[in-house]
């Protein structure tokens, strides 16, 4: 019998991993998560009265220790993104075909509108580049399909942002879909508070401040003359916010206007696209924002 031997040995290596957790325990063991409550309060003082979603759901502030950002999995919270289009080719139109299975494994068919929509779609490129904002429509059996047009190939994320009808918060999953080729990356465009789109030139208002929700303010104008967006998605505009390194989607929301409020989860380098229309076409502006750390 040499379970027995082996079982003790086992137990001999337990205890003394044990002891020496024990030893380090004031460094990183249990103490640190006590330590970290008091901060709840402040935080959630400073932060609460803009967006309460995240709050109502968790009981938790944005802090550091907060729920992780959305956008980084693939399957969250028993909804799962299944892309049935695994691969892109660069400079061909085609279907990108997925679903969201429920947390009961059959494709989600109910959900709540959004801004207008059941579900949005973002693709963009791993490295910030040809972002694209589009509505797929949904089958009967909660197949969703979308036109899809790559410019370059590279390494896509795919982001679906839905709420699923009866929950009390939206979910952001992502997955990534290569389209294969001579991937050449671009550089992040530094910050900077003016875009130019289409003819049109964006200011952004506003800093990034992390750990919080940041206003961030947007106006249009065109040959030197405002130009007042039209109504789209169900504003005057829509503002997708990613953070450069892991592509985390940020939770923005419309406050009023051209005004969103952007829950910011640490320091570093994001890219910012907000959508508005006018004229009858959407267009897209870019700005990169943030700091290196
Ligand atoms: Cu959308």
């Amino acid at each position: 019998m040499r379970t027995p031997l082996k079982l003790g040995a086992f137990a001999a290596g337990l205890a003394a991993v044990f002891a020496a957790s024990l030893g380090a325990g004031h460094l990183t063991g249990p103490i640190a998560a006590p330590a970290s409550q008091p901060a709840h309060g402040p935080t959630e003082q400073a932060h609460g009265r803009t967006e309460t979603q995240q709050d109502e759901h968790n009981g938790q502030s944005h802090g550091n220790d907060a729920k992780p950002p959305g956008g980084l999995q693939i399957s969250q919270d028993g909804y799962t993104l299944v892309p049935l289009t695994t691969s892109l080719t660069a400079g061909t139109q085609q279907d990108f075909r997925f679903r969201i299975d429920g947390p009961d494994g059959t494709p989600l068919t109910r959900y709540s509108v959004e801004h207008e929509q059941e579900l949005h779609l973002i693709a963009v490129r791993r490295d910030l580049a040809g972002f694209q904002h589009v509505h797929p429509a949904r089958a009967q059996d909660g197949t969703w399909s979308v036109p899809l047009q790559v410019t370059q190939p590279g390494q896509y994320r795919v982001f679906a942002d839905f709420r699923p009808d009866g929950s009390e918060q939206g979910l952001t999953l992502g997955a990534d879909v290569a389209a294969a080729g001579d991937f050449r990356p671009q550089p992040l465009p530094p910050a900077a508070h003016t875009a130019t789109v289409d003819g049109y030139t964006v200011e952004l208002r506003g800093e990034l401040h992390p750990g919080g929700a940041s206003t961030l303010d947007f106006t249009v104008s065109r040959d030197g003359r405002p130009v007042d967006p039209e109504p789209y998605l169900g504003a005057q505009g829509h503002l997708v916010a990613l953070r450069d390194g892991d592509l985390a989607y940020l939770h923005v929301h419309p406050v009023k206007g051209t005004t969103f409020a952007a829950e910011v989860p640490s320091a570093g380098r994001y890219r910012l696209y907000l959508d508005f229309k006018h004229g009858g076409t959407v267009h897209t502006a870019e700005f990169t924002a943030g700091t290196d750390h």
